[in-house]
Formats: C-alpha cells, sequence, structure tokens
C-alpha cells in the first residue's frame, strides 16, 4: 500500500497503525497537497489500484470492524471525522479559539470523556483497540494535547487522560509512530487544514453561519462531500450521457428483459366526488409514480376507473332520486374531470359497468369454483322488516366483535381495521332507519380463504418487503390470526349476476368484482391485455396505490382470486399505501361542506400543479398528515417561488443578459464538485426514494438541488465576477453553465410532480418539450457550450395570505347545521331530554331489568344523544352567529329526531311533500321521500308507543 501525504498529516499516522493491525507492508510518499488530486491528503493505494482519500473509509477497508461493533464504531468514526477535528482544525486559521469555538470543542471532549468513564478502550473490538480508538486518540495526541489546551484538559478530563497515555504506551502505536516522524500541535491542525474535507456541521452551527463572518478569513463552508464523490463526479460529467426518453407507441406492452410496471390506483366509488385526501391517496400517487416511470424508460402501464357496482351507487342513487347507472354515468364524468384537471395521465381511465368487466368477473368465478375454492352455504343474512330490504353491508353497522369499536361498518371496521362479517356485528343496526335488522336464510357462495391460506403465506413472504409500512401493519394480522371463508354474493339487484342456475337474483359482491376492474379497464386499453396480466416468461411488477382502508382486499383478498384461479396472474408486487390526510386538522366532509374538493380546487385560482406538488408535500406516506391553507401559501411561496423558481430563474436569465442566451463553456474547479456531488448526493437519494414510491421524500430532494444552487450562487457571486478580469469572466461562464445544466436535471426530476411547471421550464432551457427528460442516475453534463437557451420568465406567482385566508373561510363548512325555528331554542331541547329521561326511568321501574323492553330503551338513549349533540352545536353555532351572522345558514332539512310536537309538525310537512311529489313525479324520485316520511311516524311512534299510521298501502307491505 503506498500512502502520499503532505508533511506533519496526523491522519496518516492512523493509516499507519492500521496496516501495522492488519501486517501490511506499506511505503509513504510526502507530496505537497495541491499535486494530489483535488489536493486531498493522505491518500492511499492499495495494491488493486484503488485509491482512497477518506482516511475512514480506508482505515474500515484495511482493517474492517466485527459486525457486532460496527454501528457504535461508526458513529464514533463519524463523530471523529464530522466533529472533533474540524472543531480542532478550526484552531489552525487562528491561532486562537474564539470563546464559542472553545466551548464548542469542550463540550465535545466532555462527551468523550463520559463515554470514557470507567473503560480502557472507547469500543471494545476485535482487535483490541478500535478504529474508533486509533482515530480519536491520533487526532488529539496529535493535535492539542501539545497545546495549552492539552494542560486544561489533563485537568479536567481524567478518563481522557488515561485512555490517552494507555494507549501511548501500546507497542504497535510506538512503532508506528517511529515510521513517521511529524511535528505535533499547531503545524498538525495546519497541515490537515490544508489538506484535509471534512464535515463541519456540528462545528458551525455553534458559530454565527452568516456567510458575512466567514468570507473575510475566506473560511468557506466546507461541506460533507468525500474525496470519492468528488471523483465520481469529476469522472461522470464529460463522460456520461443521458439516453433520450423512449416514445412508448400505443399500446404499452411489458417486453422480456425490461422493466415493467404496471401501476393501478384504486377504483374511486361513484358516489361522490373526490377530495383532496382522496387524490393523493390514489391518482395522484399513483400518476407522479407513472411519470417517473417512464422517465426512466420502464415499460409502464397506468390504469383506473370508476367503480361503479355496490350499494354506494344504490345508496347515492336513492339519494339522488334517480337510478344507479344514471349515477355512475354522472359521476364517472365528474372523476373524469377532476382527474383530467390534476394533469393525471392514465393510460386508460375506465369503468366497471362494462360488458368486459362482467365476462371476466363471471369466468373468473366460474374458473375458481371449478379449482374448487368456492363454497355455497345457507347464509344468516340481515333484513331490515322496516326497510322491507336484505341489508347490505353498506347499509349496517354495529359494534366490532373483535375491538367492540362501536361504530364498525357491515363490511369492515375502522377500529381495528379487520373486515367484519354484518351477521357478526354486535347490536346491529340499518343505517337507513336505524332499527335492528332481523336475520334471515339465504344460499351465498363463499370464497374459500382457508384452503387459500397456505399459497398466500407463500405468496406474501416473498413480496411484502416491497409494502409501504401502513400496508404491512394492515396485512400482517390477517395471515396472522387465520383466514375465514369469505361470501362472495349478495342479494342484491345492482351488480354482477351470478352465473349459476337458482342464483339468478343475486348479484356478485362488490369487493369480488371491483378488483377485476383493473383487468377488465386494461382489457379496454387492449386486446393484449393478457401480456400485462398473465404474461409469458416476462416479469411484470404490479404496483397498487390505495388509502390504508383498501388494504385488506389488495393485499388478501384479491390476490386470493388470483391464485385460486391458478392461472399464473400477475400478483401484486408493491402495495402503496397511505394514512390519511385531515383537512385543516378536521376530516374531510362533503355534507358538511369541509375541505376542498377535486371540483373546487380548479376554482381556486392556484394552478393544478401547485395543488399536485403540495399534494405530493404533504403526501400522508408513514402518518395522518395535514391540509393547511397557511402552509400552501409558504410552501408554495418559500420552497416554489424563493428556492426552485429563483434558482432556474436566476441562471437562465444571467445566460441570456450576459452570454446572449448561449450556454458557456464550462471549466470544472473544486467548488463545481463540491456542488455538483452534493446534487448528486440528493439525485441519487431522489431515485432511491421513487424507485419505493417515497414520493414526498423524492419531492424534498428536488427542493434540496435548488437549495444547494441557490447556496452556491450566493457564494460565488457570478454577478461580481462577470464584471471582472477575462479570468472571472470565464469563471461566471463555468459557474451559470452548471447553475443551467443543474435547472436542465431540474426540469426533468420535477416532471412526475408538476408536469407542467416542468414543460414550461425545458421549453425556456430550449429543449424539446415533447418529453420531460431522462432521469439519469449519475449527474453528467447535458446541455452543450453554444447551447441555446428560450426565452426565461418566472415560473411561480406568489401566494397572498389575504388570499388563502378567503379561501380558507370558504372551504370551513357550513358551520352551521340548525335551524331554531323548527327546532326550538336550546332550552325546549334542554327539556325534552329531561322529559326523555323521565320516560326511561318510568320504563325502567315498571319492568325488571331482564325484561326491559331494550328497543325503545335504546331509541330514548340515541335519541338524548343527538339532542345533546343537537345542543352543543347549537351552542358552537349562537358563537360564531354573534361574531359572524352573515357566515350563518340554515340548514334545510332537519333529519334529527325531536320531541312529539317537533315530529308532528314534520311529519305533517313531510306529508304534504309526498303527496305533492306523487302527483307529479315518478316513483324513484317520491319514494325516498315516502321512506323518509315513514322514518318520522316511526320515532313518533315509538315515542309514544303507539303502531305507527300507514302512509300508503303499497309501502305497508313488510311482513
Ligand atoms: N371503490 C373503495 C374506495 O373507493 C373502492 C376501491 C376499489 S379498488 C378495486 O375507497
Ligand atoms: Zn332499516
Amino acid at each position: 500500500m503506498n500512502i502520499s501525504t503532505n508533511e506533519n498529516n496526523p491522519n496518516t499516522l492512523k493509516l499507519i497503525i492500521a496496516a501495522k493491525f492488519a501486517q501490511q507492508a506499506i511505503t509513504i510518499k510526502t507530496v505537497q497537497p495541491k499535486a494530489s488530486f483535488l489536493g486531498y491528503l493522505p491518500s492511499i493505494e492499495f495494491p488493486s489500484g484503488l485509491i482512497l482519500f477518506s482516511t475512514n473509509a480506508a482505515m474500515q477497508f484495511i482493517i474492517p470492524s466485527s459486525e457486532e461493533f460496527k454501528v457504535v464504531n461508526n458513529k464514533w468514526l463519524e463523530w471523529e471525522i464530522s466533529q472533533l477535528q474540524p472543531a480542532i482544525a478550526l484552531y489552525g486559521s487562528t491561532g486562537i479559539y474564539k470563546t464559542s469555538q472553545k466551548s464548542c470543542l469542550w463540550s465535545l471532549l466532555k462527551e468523550l470523556n463520559n463515554a470514557l468513564k470507567d473503560k480502557q478502550y472507547l469500543i471494545k473490538d476485535n482487535i483490541d483497540l478500535s478504529l474508533a480508538d486509533i482515530c480519536i486518540w491520533v487526532t488529539l495526541w496529535s493535535t492539542i494535547m501539545v497545546t495549552e489546551i492539552g494542560n486544561e484538559l489533563n485537568k479536567e478530563y481524567l478518563s481522557i487522560k488515561n485512555w490517552l497515555s494507555n494507549i501511548e504506551l501500546l507497542t504497535v502505536i510506538q512503532d508506528s509512530i517511529k515510521e513517521y516522524s511529524f511535528e505535533r500541535g499547531l503545524k498538525a491542525i495546519l497541515s490537515i487544514q490544508a489538506a484535509s474535507w471534512f464535515p463541519v456541521n456540528a462545528t458551525l452551527n455553534s458559530k454565527p453561519s452568516k456567510p458575512a463572518d466567514l468570507s473575510p478569513t475566506k473560511e468557506k463552508e466546507i461541506e460533507a462531500v468525500s474525496q470519492e464523490e468528488i471523483w465520481n463526479i469529476s469522472n461522470n460529467w464529460s463522460s456520461k450521457s443521458y439516453p433520450d426518453v423512449k416514445n412508448f407507441p400505443y399500446p404499452v406492452l411489458p417486453k422480456k428483459g425490461e422493466k415493467n410496471i404496471l401501476i393501478t390506483s384504486a377504483l374511486p366509488y361513484v358516489n361522490n366526488v373526490p377530495h383532496l385526501g382522496n387524490i393523493i391517496g390514489c391518482v395522484l400517487s399513483a400518476d407522479i409514480f407513472a411519470r417517473y416511470c417512464r422517465q426512466r424508460n420502464y415499460n409502464t402501464l397506468f390504469i383506473s376507473g370508476t367503480d361503479e357496482y355496490g350499494t354506494a351507487t344504490e345508496a347515492k342513487a336513492l339519494e339522488e332520486k334517480t337510478t344507479p347507472q344514471n349515477i355512475c354515468n354522472k359521476f364517472f364524468d365528474i372523476h373524469n374531470d377532476v382527474y383530467r384537471w390534476f394533469n393525471i395521465g392514465f393510460d386508460y381511465f375506465g369503468r366497471t359497468t362494462t360488458p368486459e368487466q362482467t365476462e371476466i368477473v363471471q369466468s373468473f368465478f366460474l374458473k375458481i369454483k371449478s379449482e374448487g375454492y368456492i363454497l355455497n352455504e345457507s347464509v344468516d343474512q340481515l333484513l331490515c322488516e322496516f326497510c322491507d330490504r336484505f341489508l347490505a353491508d353498506r347499509f349496517v353497522e354495529g359494534t366490532c366483535p373483535r375491538c367492540k369499536y362501536e361504530d364498525a361498518r357491515g363490511d369492515q371496521c375502522d377500529g381495528c381495521g379487520h373486515l367484519v362479517n354484518a351477521t357478526d356485528l354486535i347490536s346491529p343496526r340499518c343505517k337507513v332507519c336505524g332499527n335492528r335488522p332481523i336475520v334471515k336464510k339465504s344460499q351465498q357462495f363463499f370464497l374459500d380463504l382457508p384452503k387459500l391460506e397456505n399459497k398466500l403465506k407463500e405468496w406474501s413472504s416473498t413480496v411484502e418487503k416491497g409494502w409501504s409500512s401502513v400496508a404491512r401493519v394492515v396485512a400482517k394480522p390477517w395471515l396472522r390470526d387465520g383466514l375465514k371463508p369469505r361470501c362472495i354474493t349478495r342479494d342484491l339487484k345492482w351488480g354482477i349476476p351470478v352465473p349459476i342456475e337458482g342464483f339468478e337474483n343475486k348479484v356478485f359482491y362488490v369487493w369480488f368484482d371491483a378488483p377485476f376492474g383493473y383487468i377488465s379497464i386494461t382489457k379496454k386499453y387492449t386486446k393484449e391485455y393478457q401480456q400485462w396480466w398473465k404474461p409469458k416468461d416476462i416479469q411484470v411488477d404490479l404496483y397498487q396505490f390505495m388509502a390504508k382502508d383498501n388494504v385488506p382486499f389488495h393485499a388478501i383478498m384479491f390476490p386470493a382470486y388470483l391464485l385460486a384461479a391458478n392461472e399464473d396472474y400477475t400478483l401484486l408486487k408493491h402495495l402503496m399505501a397511505t394514512e390519511y390526510l385531515n383537512y385543516e386538522d378536521t376530516k374531510f366532509s362533503k355534507s358538511r361542506g369541509i375541505g376542498v374538493f377535486g371540483t373546487d380546487a380548479r376554482d381556486t385560482g392556484i394552478p393544478a400543479d401547485v395543488w399536485r406538488f403540495y399534494l405530493a408535500y404533504v403526501r400522508p406516506e408513514t402518518q395522518d398528515s395535514n391540509f393547511n391553507w397557511a402552509d400552501l401559501a409558504t410552501k408554495n411561496n418559500s420552497e416554489l417561488l424563493n428556492n426552485f423558481g429563483n434558482f432556474v430563474n436566476r441562471a437562465l436569465v444571467f445566460v441570456e443578459k450576459y452570454f446572449e442566451s448561449k450556454i458557456p463553456a464550462i471549466e470544472l474547479q473544486e467548488d463545481d464538485l463540491v456542488l455538483l456531488a452534493l446534487a448528486q448526493r440528493e439525485l441519487s437519494s431522489y431515485i432511491h426514494a421513487l424507485e419505493q414510491a417515497k414520493l414526498r421524500d423524492g419531492l424534498k430532494h428536488v427542493l434540496a438541488i435548488s437549495k444547494h444552487g441557490n447556496q452556491y450562487m450566493q457564494f460565488q457571486e457570478p454577478w461580481v465576477k462577470i464584471k471582472g478580469i477575462d479570468n472571472d469572466k470565464r469563471r461566471a461562464g463555468t459557474i451559470i453553465g452548471i447553475c443551467c445544466n443543474l435547472a436542465c436535471l431540474l426540469s426533468s426530476l420535477l416532471a412526475p410532480f408538476m408536469p407542467c411547471t416542468a414543460r414550461e421550464l425545458r421549453s425556456q432551457l430550449g429543449l424539446q418539450t415533447n418529453n420531460y427528460g431522462y432521469i439519469p442516475d449519475d449527474i453528467t453534463s447535458i446541455l452543450p457550450t453554444g447551447h441555446k437557451i428560450g426565452k426565461p420568465s418566472p415560473l411561480f406567482k406568489k401566494i397572498e395570505e389575504k388570499d388563502v385566508e378567503t379561501l380558507r373561510k370558504k372551504y370551513a363548512g357550513k358551520q352551521d347545521t340548525t335551524n331554531s325555528d323548527e327546532h326550538g331554542d336550546v332550552k325546549s331541547l334542554d327539556s325534552a331530554i329531561a322529559e326523555l329521561d323521565t320516560k326511561v326511568k318510568e320504563l325502567k321501574a315498571k319492568h325488571d331489568k331482564s325484561g326491559w323492553p331494550s328497543k325503545q330503551v335504546q331509541i330514548f338513549v340515541d335519541l338524548k344523544n343527538k339532542l345533546s349533540d343537537l345542543i352543543s352545536e347549537k351552542n358552537k353555532s349562537s358563537e360564531l352567529k354573534s361574531k359572524n351572522p352573515e357566515n350563518f345558514v340554515p340548514e334545510q332539512n332537519g333529519d334529527i329526531s325531536m320531541d312529539v310536537a317537533s315530529l308532528e309538525a314534520a311529519i305533517t310537512k313531510q306529508g304534504s311533500l309526498v303527496r305533492q311529489l306523487k302527483a307529479k313525479e315518478e316513483k324513484s324520485v317520491w319514494q325516498p321521500e315516502v321512506e323518509k316520511l315513514l322514518k318520522l311516524k316511526k320515532q313518533l311512534a315509538d315515542l309514544t308507543g303507539t303502531t305507527p299510521a300507514p302512509t300508503d298501502k303499497k309501502s305497508k307491505k313488510k311482513k
């Protein structure tokens, strides 16, 4: 091994000691700092030809530390290079330590002293002296110990003192010292200064960090870049080149030996307009990822669409007094529009009410049945006698049998995340009328999940590493706790018919049909869809994006269907689930008008790209996160405008003004390499993050690059240099040429997040805008000298505080849900509660405990709760009202149970509405109003203990 060193460099002693331990021969050559690559010394050349500039890295190479102590050893090595050495090296520049510098050094020594208490060595390693012991010992022994500070240290820090002298006595140390003669103290410190790179985070933090304070002494901020990083950059800069982004012709199909990425985002139900949380949870995340993949030249297919069957649609149709198909058509258009506005680049956005879907679902079912994974059982189903219908899962609520969460849905519990069978709910209640449904028998098909359990387990263990953490957490208990057969058919009309004799009146459960939507929508995109879903000999990686409540269906159910079909279908590889996004610390609520929904976003005047940026910035990747207007404005103004926009704009304007819009010649110097190495580090992290669809992290690395760029420009001051002598002018050219190249890189990195902005930037850079540029692994020079740029102009606009305040108010909700005329004042509500309490007490008194008419008591309790809610809301709203009277919006349709008088009034009102509607509208329109009327009558009957009066003959056919 050959070591090159400048004179008096203690780091060389470290290498010698390491070589002694490893019993390796060395030669030492003394050179001038400037004579070596970039001036970093010592450098060490191994017999293999490998040259290392970082002493700590070289030492680890010579004597690898044992696994057991690796972490703690590395921690101290890092401490030595990033904190101790820089703290000591400051001494050299001024000859004395300023008070703040000294106190910084002192606190480091204190830390070391504590760690050494009652110990012979800092770390016990396989060789008794660890690398960390060696490095720290050499640094202290050869520098400050022979200064005044050493005397103080000997008095103050006895553990360090003893440790230092113990090590000094070791033969290996004595022998090494003999081999390298150098002067300890100030000379050694100066020598480190002259030829070392080290991170200075801790040390600099304790000094004033204003550039003004650093520049007079020409002491510049040295960033934590290693010699290897610098080396790589200077190697890549002119020798590597970017490939072009492939032009993917329709249809995109997977290819053997290439990366084939199939991306889906959960298919939204058509019962509502998606809000910002829905958008970032599924389609936007998937889109950012898909765009990234395309810019990496992966064969990428991004599929989504609306999930149109299921009771969500039926419920909405009921609410909007129309047919389910009309609802689907209407909401398909709404979703489609919203996503188009957000620039979601689906390869195909389809829907599930298609012949393709029916065909695929039915034939999958038959195949799964023929493979023996379908059971046929008579099941207990919940029938609401009052509403005269079997209750779909969505229409039942109750207490979760597992975790006792009280508002579990009929299909899934939001308390524990488990799927539940509606009939297992404790105290089930019909969501429409609040009554307890009865259990009735019906023949249904079940998927035999226990029979699939082993297959599922085997598969899941091979892929779950690629899942987001929330996906793993949600999916894990499933396989751990054992699977039960799951019913996949329903007694409903809206759905895909079950193709079996005797089941004509049943349809598939929506969560059986919906996942096949991914396949049927792909079929809509291309008849070659099986190349993606049933590839032969080709590797297809399936990435599925969704919010966490969809995880069980994608982690367990859909794979179970595909495994059961036993035909080598493409199975999920990366499950990308997000947590929830809150809105201004509360939940989005369409009915209460709280939050920004897809259709609102465009009305705000804020560009789609800024929405995309901010949603990605707050993406609930690892925990629930929050949308906040003030924060949106801050991020726009600081990150986009001041950081990113400012950097690229300054660079481009400079080229336009001083270089006739042509990229100047670039001659790299040390500072440039450091900047590029820092940018390279961010680029590598960006790719690492995006490969795992960690979009939020990825975006932060983009912004870090422009931040480095800004600092560099600020420090280099090209605007000063351009006015200097020729040499300075050329230097200004290099600086600006580098910035333009970074801007070019940034346009590609930003494109997945902000495609319009990226396109605009690329046009300003004079690049073709028919693609967003390849995302490379390594930074290289991409804009050649002489390349002509376009016309620079600002990319972003400031968002004013007052504007977001207006927007915040606008989407803060209706503020109030009561109408004092209809519901009486708080006082009468209070007395209604008192009345109810008395009634309950009377009832309890009349019956012994076992014989309580529990249903009636329950109704009273419910009513009481509703009334208390009403009172507290009312109190809140009167507060608001007194502050802001014009904000007060009375609620139109008070659906809240009342005292007898109010109920009677409401019944009269509803009765006349029903009569009016019946006179001129069709049944689908008046039926829901009839149901409301029935509900009111039922409440009244329950309250007064009578039977409800009939409304009309037909609707009374129950039982
Ligand atoms: N439609 C659930 C939802 O929108 C459901 C997803 C289906 S993915 C196959 O939350
Ligand atoms: Zn009911």
